[in-house]
């Protein structure tokens, strides 16, 4: 417990279960006093959101399909009108196809690359742009990426293109919104068995290389990956803006 954040709006959009990393960044915020507003993509997803909001007591929770800008508009106005200031918002959200995740990057669709792009990387700035009107007060944004988008990991192909737009989406945004006293960084995860890993084949391989290699001998903890968001989103971090920072136990700075 502590009130790092209390009196704070933040929008956490990517809760999906218990194993999201959205989650983990939830309930470390949620520890930290803040009032947290979810979202989600569609009717799918809609019940176990609810669930998860309820635990934290409640958390708002609105659909939003990123891929559709009058989505998006309609839960900003939203937001507007009953909240009026927004002061975090982090995004967790990527998609690609699963094809495109398991054949040989060679392979990909040109529909495959504009969906991953559009999803994974463009919807950060298309959220950050509203969030932005709202954070009257400044602000901080927070994503999530992956080492995928500086070296090569077998399979992760249009992913690791998408997150390297990602990290230098929050570059070229980091300066636009800085002036207005709008911080934005990524948090660069370990692997971690999410939902959308869970799909991936050969991912306890990569988990298991985790466990013998990184320096700290282990995968990255839920709580790990949240209390970095909290850091990143309290003025704690104040002076740090356009970064990318791993919480990954060290994984990225090893070579063989
Ligand atoms: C997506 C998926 C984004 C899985 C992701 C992801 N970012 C990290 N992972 C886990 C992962 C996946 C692969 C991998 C290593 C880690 C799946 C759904 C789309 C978005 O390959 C080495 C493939």
């Amino acid at each position: 417990m502590g009130d790092l954040l209390k009196g704070r709006n933040i929008i956490i959009m990517g809760v999906r279960n218990k194993w999201s990393i959205a989650w983990g960044i939830a309930e470390a915020a949620h520890k930290q006093g803040a009032s947290l507003v979810f979202t989600y993509q569609g009717e799918r997803e809609k019940a176990d959101v609810e669930k998860l909001a309820a635990e934290l007591g409640g958390v708002d929770v609105y659909q939003m399909d990123v891929a559709s800008d009058s989505d998006i508009d309609a839960f900003f106005d939203i937001m507007k009108d009953k909240y009026g200031v927004v002061h975090g918002l982090v995004h967790a959200i990527a998609f690609a196809k699963r094809e495109d995740l398991q054949d040989s990057f060679l392979n990909t669709s040109r529909d495959g690359f504009a969906l991953a792009l559009d999803i994974s990387a463009y919807s950060l700035v298309a959220v950050s742009r509203r969030a932005s009107e709202l954070m009257t007060e400044g602000g901080s944004i927070v994503t999530l990426t992956y080492m995928g988008s500086e070296k090569v990991f077998q399979g992760y192909n249009v992913m690791g293109v998408a997150k390297a737009a990602l990290e230098t989406s929050v570059r070229y945004l980091a300066n636009d919104l800085g002036p207005s006293g709008i911080r934005i960084n990524a948090i660069s995860a370990g692997s971690v068995k999410t939902l959308s890993a869970r799909g991936v084949k050969n991912f306890g391989s990569i988990l298991e290389a985790t466990r013998e290699r990184a320096p700290l001998r282990r995968t990255v903890e839920l709580q790990e990956l949240g209390d970095t968001a909290v850091f990143l989103l309290s003025p704690m971090s104040g002076g740090t803006t356009g970064e990318t920072i791993h919480v990954d136990c060290g994984m990225n700075i090893m070579g063989i």
